[in-house]
């Protein structure tokens, strides 16, 4: 098995390199959960999980897992960096791996804020509201990730929605700002952090950048233009407001 490993891989940089189309990300390291994009029309998280691959085609035509498997072709004019993004939030957020966001994600998430950051009583149950209502209806209804990417796209393209979104980081933010006090401060920010699994080696970086008038603590319009930058912007940036990108390759 190991072997046959190997030989994929090695067959696979091989391709890498001998395809004019390579892009974006820096190598394929095993022992991450990566993401690869084929022109051609797939999009998957693990190298590992490769089995075959067809060199005259350039294609990968097995793979044991497909949980995040993309049609391309049905998301070419999407910008690199913004699909980056948006394949790593959903990443982060699909506790229940099915390849996509979901209301179940949403629930598991709200659980895991109540009890990292230890909140009873009335509270916890604001937080499961929160997290249990409010999700937009491609949560409910997409089926892969490319259907979900698309409906995100046409979400945020929707210009009926900025509001709504405004109006949903406003009480998000309440509900992680778990004192009440009016501001998050860097134990209420690591409590999100780490309900979310994030590497915490990167906390620091996103609190300060969120954090723009630099007095310490994130305010609720600062959160807001952070994630509305992570939201709609398509330039390259260091906002990693889901924690780390993942390495995307091009092939
Ligand atoms: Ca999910
Ligand atoms: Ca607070
Ligand atoms: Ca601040």
């Amino acid at each position: 098995m190991l072997l046959l490993k190997t030989l994929v891989v090695g067959v696979l940089f091989k391709a890498v390199i001998q395809l004019p189309k390579v892009a974006q990300g820096k190598d394929i390291d095993m022992g991450r959960n990566n993401i690869t994009i084929l022109t051609e029309g797939m999009l998957f998280k693990d190298v590992t999980n490769l089995t075959s691959l067809d060199l005259n085609n350039h294609k990968i035509s097995t793979i044991s897992s497909k949980a995040f498997s993309v049609d391309m072709s049905q998301l070419k004019d999407i910008p690199i960096f913004w699909l980056k993004k948006s394949v790593t939030k959903v990443m982060v957020n699909d506790f229940n791996k099915n390849g996509i966001w979901d209301v179940d994600d949403c629930r598991i998430t709200a659980e895991k804020i109540i009890s990292i950051g230890n909140i009873k009583g009335a509270q916890a149950k604001e937080v499961y509201k929160f997290y249990s209502e409010n999700a937009p209806m491609y949560f409910h209804t997409a089926t892969n990730l490319t259907e979900w990417l698309i409906a995100d796209l046409n979400f945020r393209d929707d210009p009926n929605t900025r509001q709504l979104i405004h109006d949903y980081l406003e009480t998000w933010f309440r509900v992680l700002d778990l004192d009440g006090d009016g501001v998050i401060d860097q134990h209420e920010f690591k409590v999100f952090w780490d309900a979310y699994g994030l590497d915490p080696n990167y906390m620091k970086h996103q609190f300060d950048y969120i954090d723009k008038d630099k007095d310490g603590l994130i305010s609720c319009q600062e959160l807001v233009k952070v994630y509305f930058d992570y939201f709609y912007n398509t330039e390259e940036n260091a906002n990693i407001f889901w924690g780390p990108l993942k390495d995307i390759i091009m092939i």
